[in-house]
Parts: C-alpha cells; sequence; structure tokens
C-alpha cells in the first residue's frame, strides 16, 4: 500500500519514420500522453494509447487529458493509501475512459513494482524472457510500395506481417504478398471498415491462408462478426469491440472471433488485459499483444505483456526503429530471429531519457504536491 504524493502530465509529440495509413485516417507523428506518478517510495511511468483524434476509438487526447485532469487524478490523490488492484474502484465512479485510466493504472503499478524490486513480467506471470514479434504495415501507395516495404520488414526478421486492408484495397493485395512469400504468417486489420455485405470479399481472402481477418466489421457490432465468421473459414480477430474482459467472454460465447488483439490501453490497463488474457486462455483463445505506435513507455509495458502464456501469436511489438528516428528511451531493437527482449528491470525497466523527455514536450502539468 502506498499513497500518491503527485501526477505528473505530458503531452509528447515524436514524428514517425514513415505515414502510417489505416482505413480511418493517415498518422504522421505520434502525439501521446505520459503519466508519472510519485508515491511516497518510488515512481512510475504510463503511457496512453489515446491519439490526437477520436478515430481508432471514442477516446483522444483532450478527452483523457480533461478526464485525468477533472476527475482520475483527484480520485488518485485523494485515496490515500492503496495498492494498484483498488484503482478499479478508486475510479469506479467514472464511466468508461478505458485510456485514461489504464495510463494511471499502468503508471501506479510501476512505481509499485518499482518499489519493490519486482518486474512487470514477472508480475503478470510471464514465461518468457524474449517475444516474437510482427509488424503492421499501413496501406501503401501502390502494391509494389507494398511488396517492397513486406520484403524489407521479413529481411529484418518479423515473424508476421499484418496489411492494413479497405474496401477496395485488399484481395489483390493479399494475393500478390502471398503469392511473393507462400509461407509466411500473413494478416489483415480492416479497422472495422467493412459491411456484412462485403461477404465475398472475405470468402476471396480466405484463398490466402491468412492467419487472421482482424476487426473486418463495425466496433460495436459484435453478432455481426458472429454471423461473418459462421460464413469464412479464416479465424476472425477482434480488437476495437473488445473493450473489457467482459466483452471478450461474450464475443467468444456468440462466436464472434477465434483470435483476440490484447491492447492494454484499449482496455484498461495490464490489470484488465491479465483478465482478458485469463478469459481467453479459459476458453481456448490465443491471443496476441496489439500496439498503438507507442514509445518506448508503452512498448515496455506491451513486451511484459507478450510474454504471458496464453500470448502464443506474435504480435504488433514491433521495434523502435519502425517508428521512430529517435524514441524516448532506448531502443528497442528487434533481434534477426524476429524476437525482442522482454525488459527485466523493477517494474517496466525503462525510463525516459531526460532530454529526449523535455525535447518531445508540448505540454506539462503537476497535480499534487
Ligand atoms: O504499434 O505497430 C503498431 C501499430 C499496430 O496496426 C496497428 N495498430 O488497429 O491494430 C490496430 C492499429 C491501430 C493503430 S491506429 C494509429
Ligand atoms: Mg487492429
Amino acid at each position: 500500500m502506498t499513497r500518491v504524493r503527485a501526477v505528473e502530465l505530458r503531452l509528447v509529440g515524436l514524428p514517425l519514420v514513415r505515414p502510417f495509413r489505416t482505413s480511418f485516417g493517415t498518422s504522421t507523428e505520434k502525439v501521446c500522453i505520459l503519466a508519472r506518478i510519485e508515491t511516497e517510495h518510488a515512481e512510475g511511468w504510463g503511457e496512453c494509447v489515446a491519439d490526437l483524434e477520436p478515430d481508432f476509438s471514442s477516446e483522444w487526447n483532450g478527452s483523457v487529458w480533461a478526464a485525468l485532469e477533472d476527475f482520475l487524478v483527484p480520485a488518485l490523490l485523494r485515496a490515500g493509501d492503496v495498492s494498484a488492484e483498488d484503482l478499479d474502484r478508486v475510479f469506479g465512479s467514472v464511466r468508461g475512459n478505458r485510456m485514461a485510466k489504464a495510463t494511471l493504472i499502468d503508471a501506479f503499478l510501476d512505481a509499485e513494482l518499482r518499489e519493490r524490486g519486482e518486474s512487470l513480467a514477472s508480475y503478470l506471470g510471464a514465461d518468457r524472457d524474449r517475444v516474437a514479434c510482427g509488424v503492421s504495415i499501413g496501406i501503401a501507395e501502390t502494391t509494389d510500395m507494398l511488396r517492397e516495404q513486406v520484403e524489407g520488414y521479413l529481411a529484418e526478421g518479423y515473424r508476421r506481417i499484418k496489411l492494413k486492408i479497405e474496401p477496395g484495397i485488399d484481395v489483390e493485395r493479399v494475393a500478390a504478398v502471398r503469392a511473393d512469400h507462400p509461407d509466411i504468417m500473413l494478416s489483415v486489420d480492416a479497422n472495422a471498415a467493412y459491411s456484412l455485405d462485403d461477404v465475398d470479399v472475405f470468402r476471396a481472402l480466405d484463398a490466402h491462408r491468412l492467419l487472421m481477418v482482424e476487426q473486418p466489421l463495425h466496433f460495436e457490432d459484435v453478432v455481426q462478426h458472429a454471423a461473418l465468421q459462421r460464413q469464412v473459414r479464416t479465424d476472425l480477430c477482434l480488437d476495437e469491440s473488445i473493450r473489457s474482459a467482459a466483452d471478450a467472454a461474450g464475443a467468444i460465447e456468440l462466436g464472434a472471433c477465434r483470435i483476440v488483439n490484447i491492447k492494454q490501453g484499449r482496455v484498461g490497463g495490464v490489470l484488465e488485459a491479465r483478465r482478458v488474457h485469463d478469459v481467453c486462455r479459459d476458453a481456448g483463445v490465443p491471443v496476441w499483444c496489439g500496439g498503438m505506435l507507442e514509445t518506448g513507455i508503452g512498448r515496455a509495458t506491451n513486451l511484459a505483456l507478450a510474454a504471458m502464456p496464453n500470448f502464443t501469436l506474435p504480435g504488433d511489438t514491433s521495434g523502435s526503429a519502425r517508428y521512430f528516428l529517435d524514441d524516448i528511451t532506448e531502443p528497442f531493437v528487434l533481434a534477426p530471429d524476429g524476437t525482442m527482449g522482454v525488459p527485466q528491470g523493477p517494474g517496466i525497466g525503462v525510463t525516459p531519457r531526460e532530454d529526449r523527455l523535455e525535447a518531445c514536450t508540448s505540454r506539462r502539468e503537476v497535480c499534487g504536491t
């Protein structure tokens, strides 16, 4: 049990090495909120997965900052002696706002673990110290440009290639990449861009032996995903639709997916992510760690999560160089065998480099003493 003395919020921005285009837009810069929590004995870091706009989710940096400043940080400062497991209760009067809550829950847990000298990976019950990594490739201008990018990432060692797709830029691209690489682990992610009227697209994709089709339909429509899963052979995976362990249990029960993408920030932090993992494990559903173009802070958190036993598929835990010229932490480097080391130090095992943090910060606020 420990008391939170202060919370420092920062808005940081880092240019991406190449634009990242999805079915809902193009990002050229990573802009996110970092929280640093000071407890009586330690400090901890949390990174928010929200973005500049409410496109991937209904939360965005502006809503997260407001939720933190107006409700969540004051609740934490008022809470007195607590442990990370108490925070769901501390934040219980605020509905939703999972990405905002995750930022504080992860930062608090990091501080708690640093205080007792335990790594996040060990706390979560990780069963390995390296994890297999995949890469998510944005929608490219042309098929040939995509093929070239795939070639480059495979040469770096990535163990699974995920292609972003949208209506009209799908089957032909997948066919081209599959023809180049008959045996790679290949998947697609539609970010909710299709409807059940597009079932023929997914039937056509069946021919290309994809590992999965991620979030093909509307983010709120689990029943329709179940209807689609009955009509295609390829495993469906849900991302946006899974906001909690309860969502995961419901989706699995309905037959809406056979694989789950776990993003700890999307589900309200690593503690809920562990519950999602457990629900899926008990149902025999494999999971993998999603990514939100995190800086080294969020990446360290993701790597610890990805080392849990039911994370049996390579995640979107790519090397820092795939995103940034100069990360906020020391860079995470992909080994030639396509794996990355899980941080072993106390907590998430990394901290921002002071000079980089200052250079990237555009807004800062300290709450508490
Ligand atoms: O972190 O490498 C990464 C990005 C992985 O494709 C990725 N994320 O829907 O899974 C997803 C997307 C959401 C990111 S939108 C900016
Ligand atoms: Mg996704």
